[in-house]
């Protein structure tokens, strides 16, 4: 019997692969009321997948139908919606259970639910998503604003809109996603910027009807995306990440150098909008508009910082009101919390809180030690970046089934990666991650853990999908 926690786009895939395999004492427990995770959380004005439509799909799953070269939020979650029902999941999923414990029992997990529902499984599958808490900015005075105020990701759609004083804090990919939305809509928006961020030119243009009707021939899809060459793509973009003189790094350092000096005619605005570290060491923001969506009459850049929120607004530094009728917090979110504030207890009564102590780590973002049987998808120290995370998660999943294949076949009760290995991992993850520009290249973000250290996979793509290929044996301990 295997409980998937989360019916996102990792626990869908995880419920589909689990049919392939012939496993069908399956659930898939899901604490919101429709599946689609980060897809049914977010439904911010200009929502978009910022990677190519054709290539954020499941590869078992191509969708002929996207109308976009990058795919809105909401054909996003139709598409999980779909997908959902053409593999016949609706019978394994149960929504509206928040999971609140784990515990690894007599060689079985035992769960616990907020509604009191209690379950047992054999293996658990957590998918439970990496930006799912969002993080509130410590700006005092958010409670004495007399205007609409929410985060990014908790959008209130019956607030309007036109023609209203907009004020977008934040100005992550989320954030330049709203103000290109915004602008012209809105009567005024500011954006205020804390650090500037640098902008990678794209493209989003229309699919014909006569392009989609051709897609549905498999050939003349992978033929017109050419997923192979597009993969030959993510391993140069990794290999930038790791190496500022290759050709990838170059090129797209290029790019976001010749977009600012092109796309921003006012010198002194140019100015505020050049950011102070090195291109790739942020998440690159891909956007075919946010620079004419900023130099809007009606749209205004805010490089002073913030004071606090008052009644009427925003109160900058330099003593200035803005008076605002929405305040939208594009404020990112915790990256470190996984599967909690669930509490998840493992053989022997190791925790999970014990082993995160210092940061969330995972033997090749899987498995832990002393947590035998429980497999994560998008798990900790994963490869993230501007590459699709489906493909991260069909690939972990090759690494499961193995995994579970030796399960079923009886070789093995329990299986988890040995001490040893997660931390001979860790450790060489973490010198590799210091040598990367999320660590050189002079800034912070949401890629750095608690130490200030890289908490993404900092090698090569071609090297994730070579180690998902084929599990080292040695460094998992199989109990029977
Ligand atoms: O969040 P972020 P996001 N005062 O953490 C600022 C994915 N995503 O929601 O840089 C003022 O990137 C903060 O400023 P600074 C993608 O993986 C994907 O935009 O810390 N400002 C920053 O500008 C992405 O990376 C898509 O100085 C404050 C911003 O808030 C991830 O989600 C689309 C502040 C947070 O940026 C998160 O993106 C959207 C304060 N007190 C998102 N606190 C795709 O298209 C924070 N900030 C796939």
């Amino acid at each position: 019997r295997v409980a998937v926690l989360g019916a996102g786009m990792a626990g869908l895939l995880a419920g589909i692969k689990l049919q392939e395999m012939g496993i069908r004492d399956v659930t898939i427990y899901e604490k919101a009321d429709r599946v689609g995770g980060t897809w049914r959380e977010n439904t911010y004005p200009g929502l978009t997948c910022d990677v190519p439509s054709h290539h954020y799909t499941y590869s078992f799953e191509r969708n002929p139908d996207w109308t976009r070269h990058l795919p809105p939020g909401p054909e996003i979650q139709a598409y999980f919606e779909r997908v959902c029902v053409k593999y016949g999941l609706e019978a394994q999923l149960r929504f509206g259970e928040k999971a609140t414990h784990a515990e690894f029992l007599d060689g079985r997990w035992q769960l616990r639910f907020e509604s009191g529902h209690a379950d047992s499984a054999d293996v658990l599958i957590a998918a439970t998503g990496v930006l799912h808490r969002p993080r509130l900015p410590n700006i005092s005075g958010m409670d004495a604003f007399k205007g609409d105020l929410f985060h990014s990701a908790r959008w209130d759609h019956t607030v309007p809109l036109e023609g209203r004083r907009i004020g977008v804090i934040g100005s992550g990919s989320t954030g330049v996603q709203i103000i290109s939305a915004l602008a012209g809509l809105a009567g005024l928006i500011e954006h205020y910027q804390r650090t500037a961020q640098w902008i990678m030119p794209t493209e989003n243009g229309y699919y014909s009807e006569a392009e989609r009707e051709a897609f549905r021939d498999p050939a003349v899809l992978a033929a017109a995306m050419d997923f192979e060459g597009y993969n030959a793509g993510v391993d140069a973009y990794t290999q930038a990440i790791i190496d500022e003189n290759s050709d990838g790094a170059r090129y797209m350092a290029d790019a976001c150098l010749q977009n600012l000096e092109q796309g921003v005619a006012d010198p002194e605005l140019r100015e505020r909008l050049r950011p102070d570290h090195r291109p790739l060491c942020k998440r690159l923001i891909f956007s075919p508009d946010y620079y004419q969506a900023i130099q809007h009459p009606q749209a205004r850049l805010v490089t002073e910082g913030i004071d606090r929120i008052e009644a009427a607004g925003i109160r900058t530094v330099d003593g200035e009101l803005h008076a605002l009728d929405l305040i939208v917090l594009a404020t990112g979110f915790h990256a470190d919390t996984f599967m909690r504030p669930m509490t998840m207890t493992g053989r022997n009564g190791v925790d999970l809180e014990t082993l995160w102590a210092d940061h969330p780590k995972a033997y090749l973002a899987i498995t832990m030690p002393d947590f035998p049987n429980l497999f994560m998808l998008n798990g900790p120290n994963g490869p993230v970046g501007n590459f699709s995370l489906i493909d991260i998660a069909e690939h972990q999943w090759g690494y499961i089934s193995q995994l579970l294949e030796r399960l079923r076949a009886g070789d093995a009760m329990e299986i988890c990666c040995s001490k040893d290995a997660l931390e001979t991992f860790e450790n060489e993850r973490s010198e590799a991650a210091k040598k990367t520009v999320w660590y050189t290249g002079g800034c912070h973000s949401w890629y750095l853990d608690a130490r200030g250290i890289p908490a993404s996979w900092p090698w090569t793509y071609s090297r994730f999908v070579e180690r998902m290929a084929t599990p080292n044996w040695a460094d998992l301990e199989l109990v029977c």
